[in-house]
């Protein structure tokens, strides 16, 4: 290493340079999509403030009304989800938004974005009160519907798989940011002195399979019978770790780091799961797919699901290919 390196430290690659190179691989893109993550990363550096000092400043606890999902909304849900609409709206790439947080999907009157967003602003925002790591998601398609129109709901019904990128923020005890484009999973901390996102690990890999399940032991009599029979194996494995923090993008990322599996199946309150297909298990099934891991409903895998409503729910097993695998087995056994 040469001197100047050992006195001054490259800081490493920012967000913003890395998706600049990225987007040379794009022949076609022109900066729009760059733009975007951007847009997507800067809003996130808002909100990851507000989260950081929430217990200063009177945004913790429940904001009085209830969103589309009949769930009672925290201060920090509304000012996530304005937050990133504002961001949206003003990055100019985005012709409508599926928030979690609004019944009907948003006109951002940017008629010649190229783009749609759906996003679950904070996810598992009932965690901010007790200083639990919460997390923002995010899905973007190319529009189906005409440029210098209005978005339509079929911008946002086109399927997993029609996905062009997909990620999540996780506010944690640092906050990062992981995206996929399709090619690969890379993640970048923030560094909140410097304002900037930084490369810190590239083409991330889930392992192929893993110790520790996530699910909500409560539920456990409420689970299908294969469902029972396969968190009962995970529970036997020798080194199992049971790891629920009850909020997604947490219990998401320490999976794909360290390999494992997370349930949410079908319960007598949410028959049909509790996630929401378009902007919770959607993005993360892309995101553990590129990772060389499986997202699957109980039924096929979540990318191939046929979306019927933009605010629709999925039963969600996110994790490890063995691991699913070994599921999918108990699942077919019991036809
Ligand atoms: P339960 C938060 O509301 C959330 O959508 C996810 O973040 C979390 O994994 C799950 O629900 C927790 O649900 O029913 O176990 O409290």
């Amino acid at each position: 290493m040469t001197v100047e390196a050992t006195i001054a430290l490259p800081v490493g690659t920012t967000l913003d340079r890395f998706i600049m190179r990225q987007q040379e691989n794009f022949g076609y893109a022109k900066g729009e999509l760059s733009q975007l993550l951007r847009d997507i990363a800067l809003a996130s550096k808002i909100i990851g403030k507000e989260i950081n000092r929430a217990g200063l400043t009177d945004i913790t606890g429940a904001f009085g009304r209830e969103n589309v999902q009949g769930e009672s909304q925290q201060k920090l849900d509304v000012i996530a989800n304005i937050r990133f609409k504002r961001a949206l709206i003003n990055g100019g790439e985005v012709c409508g938004i599926l928030s979690e947080e609004e019944d009907e999907i948003i006109q951002t009157n940017n008629y010649n974005g190229k783009y749609v967003v759906a996003i679950d602003p904070l996810d598992g925002s009932s965690n901010i009160d007790v200083n639990v790591s919460i997390g923002t998601i995010f899905s973007i398609y190319r529009r189906v519907s005409p440029v210098g129109t209005p978005a339509v709901i079929d911008d946002f019904m086109q399927g997993g798989r029609k996905q062009v990128a997909a990620g999540y923020i996780l506010y944690g005890s640092s906050t990062v940011m992981v995206y996929t484009t399709g090619q690969g999973v890379n993640c970048f901390t923030y560094e909140s002195s410097l304002g900037e996102f930084f490369f810190s690990h590239a083409d991330m890999t889930i392992p192929s399979t893993g110790k520790i399940y996530s699910v909500n032991d409560a539920y456990f009599d409420e689970f299908a019978a294969p469902v029972q029979t396969f968190v009962t194996e995970m529970r036997r494995t020798k080194g199992a770790m049971a790891r629920y923090i009850g909020s997604l993008v947490g219990d998401f990322h320490r999976n794909l780091l360290k390999g494992g599996i997370y349930l949410y199946p079908p319960t007598a309150k949410t028959p049909h799961g509790k996630l929401r297909l378009l902007y919770e298990c959607y993005p993360l099934a892309f995101v553990i797919e590129q990772a060389g891991g499986r997202g699957y409903d109980g039924t096929q895998d979540i990318l191939d699901i046929t979306p019927t409503h933009v605010h629709q729910r999925c039963a969600a097993y996110l994790g490890s290919t063995q691991l699913i695998d070994e599921l999918v087995k108990q699942l077919n056994c019991e036809v």
